[in-house]
């Protein structure tokens, strides 16, 4: 039976009423998107119809997810909230802080020793507060989400940002802070701007190499990473219907990757396939009761372009294999153009590593069709030039897929099989001679490929592609290659063309596995201790942040004028990081080391306007601090992308940066930074970026009258005395003006409770 199966069917009882009276109000036929929002309305049933792109809306979440990474600022945050369970059902993963490194045995050995203190506090307040809590090496947040818990039409979220993965069984699923997940698991609202609905709409099928995986590096490349902002992106068409439950999987967690709230797919066969091979009869038959209200009404996809605000069409019967990369997940090369592109930029065309897996590509039906490949290389008298990883997304893959004969598939090219964690995808990859920097190509089934993620060399030129062309390109060793037209020489000296991969949607003998990982929570946990060490270098209680002073902020100091991307990687880098994500002094050393620094083009390096000498961006920050000197943070377009991690907001909070004045933010990071009491401004005028100098005084006027859709002014004494001033704009509402007042959101929640 499915876990929280009450709860499904609440939802489902719930959602025709609903629905009826949001179609009556908006006087139109609804998409998928505004039926699963509309029907989780905090208020209940809706009393008004909201405006796409401008009402902020409080919605009712299902369910909450939390990856150990981000688990343990979400769970330090909700530990002072002062409930005594949470109020959704929720659960925990231990996914991330697993390192890849010698294969998945050890590596996760290691992991649980070296994590120790920490999965003992992820797993001691899981177990107090009523949550689900998956072990070291049960899998994937993501993974284990879409085979446990996702079911159509509902609604969830989750502290990741590749949470919307979930989209791929009709959910609508959104990667938010732990400060998001804390008020939702606290039983208060969680609020979101009405989103705007981008249709997608697929003709055509999937054939020959083309697979999932194509579809989204092809819209990646079409939308870019900021063309989804503010939006859910719904697909839809034959070409939807035909494919698998677990590819539109991937499609919806690299939605991540164009900056899209979420995405999401109407109900179908393909999903009733999967919740039925996933141990979930139960949800299928309910949501089979259900089925017209889990997709969009007929006249939507009939004529998508009056119901949707953009609508994009690809076929796929002509879509081509692609590659995204190198830095950024964007740049769309169709593999035929590959050879003149590498050739153009000088991109290291010899492929070091293919790695498959990850949360994004590691179902069944890739693995299957990746093997089908690696099937070949022995069949044809071939050699794999590269090396090959795997990391299966969870346990229930992994033994299955073992047991079905591909690992050993896989063994056969030399493949090393990691732990089912994020390992590689997460800088967590102790790859040998990474530290020489060496110029390098490899390519990856993950979904981010920013500068230094994968093994922190700033020189590895990162692929994304589907796990056939990965492993076919691993294959050849060759960036260049083009398996749909050219061929490999073997090992008698002929030419030979490897087939199209091939493999089944869903396990034949079903789903397997010995122990999957789960450890249900205490039925009372009101007597569990949570552990947390005072001594401990990874773990630190948190303070409440200080209450807005009442004036304007005025005679600030410039920390950095970043320019350029600057990702959440670049504000509070990964890797060997993650460790201190329980502890936010320690990890307040990462701050913003990753930004270039406009006025010298240097990583780390900053003016600090007290000394008149340069130095790393933490220890300046500290010293502007210690010195009772506010900050300012100045960014260009769509600053923040990535992540969903808090850090990259709490950070700058707890060393005393006051604004983060930006072109523009991507949408987790810019709520991330107003939950955490932070000022987060735009400029009025882009072109003011230019303005700011790097001996500024800041001064931020108009705070006392800070109101809703009304700009603030930011005053700029530049060195030589001479001023300056611009308008800036924001988006906070009300209730986020009362954050910001009140020193940050948790401290709201905590008044309230005392
Ligand atoms: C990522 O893919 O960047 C991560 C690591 O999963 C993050 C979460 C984190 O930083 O902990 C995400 O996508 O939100
Ligand atoms: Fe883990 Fe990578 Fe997926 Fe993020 S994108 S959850 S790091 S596997």
């Amino acid at each position: 039976m499915a876990f929280d199966i009450e709860m499904i069917k609440a939802v489902y009882e719930r959602m025709p009423a609903r629905i009826a009276a949001a179609r009556a109000l908006t006087g139109k036929p609804l998409t998928l998107t505004e039926k699963i929002l509309y029907s989780h309305l905090w208020e209940g049933t809706a009393s008004t119809a909201y405006a796409r792109g401008a009402s902020y809306v409080d919605f009712a979440p299902d369910r909450v997810a939390m990856q150990d990474a981000t688990a343990q600022m979400a769970l330090l945050q909700f530990m002072q909230a002062g409930r005594p369970q949470v109020a959704v059902p929720s659960t925990v993963h231990c996914d991330h802080l697993i390192e890849a490194k010698v294969a998945s045995s050890t590596d996760l050995q290691v992991a649980v020793d070296k994590n120790k203190e920490v999965y003992d506090f992820l797993s001691s307040v899981s177990d107090k507060y009523g949550i689900g809590f998956w072990k070291p090496g049960a899998g994937i947040i993501h993974q284990v989400v879409l085979e446990n818990y996702a079911f159509p039409g509902g609604m969830m979220i989750g502290t990741d940002s590749h949470t919307v993965n979930a989209g791929g069984l009709g959910m609508i699923a959104i990667g938010v802070g732990g400060a998001d997940a804390c008020d939702v698991m606290a039983g208060l609202a969680w609020e979101l701007k009405f989103p705007k609905l981008i249709g997608v709409k697929l003709t055509g099928k999937l054939n020959g190499w083309t697979s999932p995986k194509d579809v989204i590096l092809k819209v990646a490349g079409i939308l870019t990473v900021k063309g989804g902002t503010g939006a859910v992106v719904e697909y839809f068409g034959e070409g939807a219907t035909s494919m698998s439950c677990t590819g539109k999987g991937t499609i919806c967690n690299m939605g991540a990757e164009i900056g899209a709230t979420t995405s999401t797919f109407g109900y179908d066969a393909s999903m009733a396939r999967y919740l039925e091979s996933t141990g979930r009869a139960d949800v299928a038959a309910l949501a089979n009761g259900v089925k017209e209200h889990l997709t969009a009404d007929p006249e939507v996809y009939a004529n998508p372009e009056k119901y949707f605000d953009q609508v994009i069409e690809i076929d796929l019967d002509t879509l081509e294999p692609h590659l995204n990369g190198p830095f950024t997940p964007d740049l769309a090369t169709p593999i035929s153009k590959m050879k003149e592109l590498a050739e153009k930029n000088g991109w290291p065309t010899k492929v070091e590593v293919g790695l498959i897996g990850s949360c994004t590509n590691s179902s069944y039906e890739d693995i299957a069709r990746a093997a089908s490949l690696a099937n070949q290389v022995a069949a044809k008298g071939l050699k794999t030039k590269a090396q090959f990883t795997i990391t299966p997304g969870s346990e229930l893959v992994r033994y299955t897929i073992e047991r079905d004969g591909f690992i050993s598939t896989f063994d056969s090219i030399g493949a090393t099989v990691f732990s089912n964690a994020c390992g590689p995808c997460i800088g967590q990859w102790a790859r040998p001679g990474a530290e020489k920097g060496e110029k390098n190509t490899i390519v990856h089934s993950f979904n981010r490929n920013f500068a230094k993620r994968a093994d922190g060399n700033p020189n590895t030129f990162a692929f994304v592609a589907s796990p056939e062309m990965v492993t076919a390109l691993a294959i050849a060793g060759d960036l260049t290659f083009n398996p749909l037209t050219d061929t490999l020489t073997n090992d008698k000296g002929e030419q030979v063309k490897l087939d199209a991969p091939s493999g089944d949607e869903l396990p034949k003998l079903g789903f397997a596995a010995e122990d999957a990982g789960y450890q249900a929570p205490a039925e009372d946990g009101s007597g569990v201790q949570v552990k947390v060490s005072p001594t401990s270098d990874r773990l630190q209680l948190l303070d409440p942040f200080t209450a807005w002073e009442g004036s304007d902020l005025t005679g600030l100091k410039l920390l950095i004028k970043a320019k350029g991307k600057c990702t959440t990687d670049h504000i509070s880098m990964a890797g060997p990081w993650l460790k201190y994500r329980g502890h936010l002094d320690n990890i307040s050393n990462n701050m913003l080391i990753g930004a270039v620094n406009f006025f010298n083009e240097k990583t780390d390096n900053v003016k600090n306007a007290l000394t008149g000498e340069y130095g790393p961006v933490p220890a300046t920050q500290r010293a502007y601090k210690a010195a009772g000197i506010g900050t300012i943070v100045v960014g260009d377009t769509n600053y923040g992308e990535g992540s969903s991690r808090e850090h990259a907001a709490m950070e700058p909070r707890h060393l005393g940066v006051r604004a983060v004045l930006v072109k523009s933010f991507a949408r987790i990071h810019e709520t991330n930074l107003k939950k955490q009491g932070m000022l987060a401004l735009t400029f009025a005028n882009e072109a003011d970026y230019d303005k700011i100098q790097e001996d500024d005084s800041i001064n931020i006027i108009g705070l006392g009258s800070f109101a809703p859709e009304k700009s603030l002014t930011i005053e700029l004494v530049h060195a030589d005395g001479s001023k300056e001033s611009f308008a800036v704009n924001h988006t906070y509402n009300e209730q986020q003006i009362e954050w910001f007042k009140a020193g940050g959101a948790l401290n709201i929640i905590r008044a309230s409770v005392k």
